[in-house]
């Protein structure tokens, strides 16, 4: 297959995708708690650019599609139990909606941020590489630190774990890779940024 039909397969294909997705119910789209997608939806997403980088050279997915890397964020936020502990479960779902929001707030257009699960959150970041998400991972931990509640008691700090598509290009490594670094963000003491080093 030549470099158009290429184009022309991933075009139709990025096409249909988009239909199917379009055709699902809105909650399999969107989390019914945060507003943010889904984890299905995130996957499908994801899988679709990484593709891309699979099968189209750097250059030409630059010139075509505008983006060389792509780059995940995996969040998860501290002591979460404890908050629900503390101050009851309503109040946990508060907190967690406002960091979906500020996550959220704080992508570009073109990203993607879904919740993995419980108090988990991703994000793909389309056109960051490992440098780019690691200081837009701080930015957010930064800006979620200082978020205030009603409550003022209430303080909340997010650990994120940062991979991008230049170490891999398989969604599921990918995962795995992110929520290594995360692990080394708790162990190393938590509401840090920890970016997957090949080392
Ligand atoms: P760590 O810093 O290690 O991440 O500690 P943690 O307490 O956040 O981690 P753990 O996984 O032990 O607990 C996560 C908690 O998140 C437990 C669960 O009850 C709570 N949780 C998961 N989903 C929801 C939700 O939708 N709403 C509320 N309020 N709590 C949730
Ligand atoms: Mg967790
Ligand atoms: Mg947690």
């Amino acid at each position: 297959m030549d470099d158009e039909q290429n184009k022309q397969k991933l075009l139709e294909r990025i096409a249909e995708l988009e239909s199917q997705v379009f055709g699902l119910e809105k909650d399999l789209i969107h989390d019914a708690l945060t507003g943010l997608k889904t984890r299905a939806f995130f996957e499908e997403e994801s899988k679709v650019y990484l593709d891309m980088i699979n099968h189209i050279s750097a250059g030409k997915r630059k010139q075509w599609f505008g983006f060389k890397n792509i780059s995940f964020l995996f969040f998860d936020i501290d002591h979460f139990k404890k908050i629900n502990d503390t101050f009851g479960h309503d109040v946990g779902d508060l907190v967690l909606k406002k960091v979906a929001q500020t996550i959220k707030q704080n992508m570009r257009v073109g990203d993607t941020v879904a919740r993995w699960g419980g108090e988990e959150m991703v994000a793909s970041l389309l056109g960051a590489d490992l440098n780019d998400a690691k200081l837009k991972a701080e930015d957010i931990r930064q800006k979620i630190e200082k978020l205030t509640f009603e409550n003022s008691e209430i303080k909340v700090t997010i650990s994120i774990g940062v991979v991008s598509s230049e170490i891999s290009s398989d969604f599921t490594d990918l995962m795995k890779k992110a929520d290594q670094s995360l692990y080394q963000a708790k162990q190393s003491g938590r509401n840090k940024v920890v970016g997957f080093d090949q080392k």
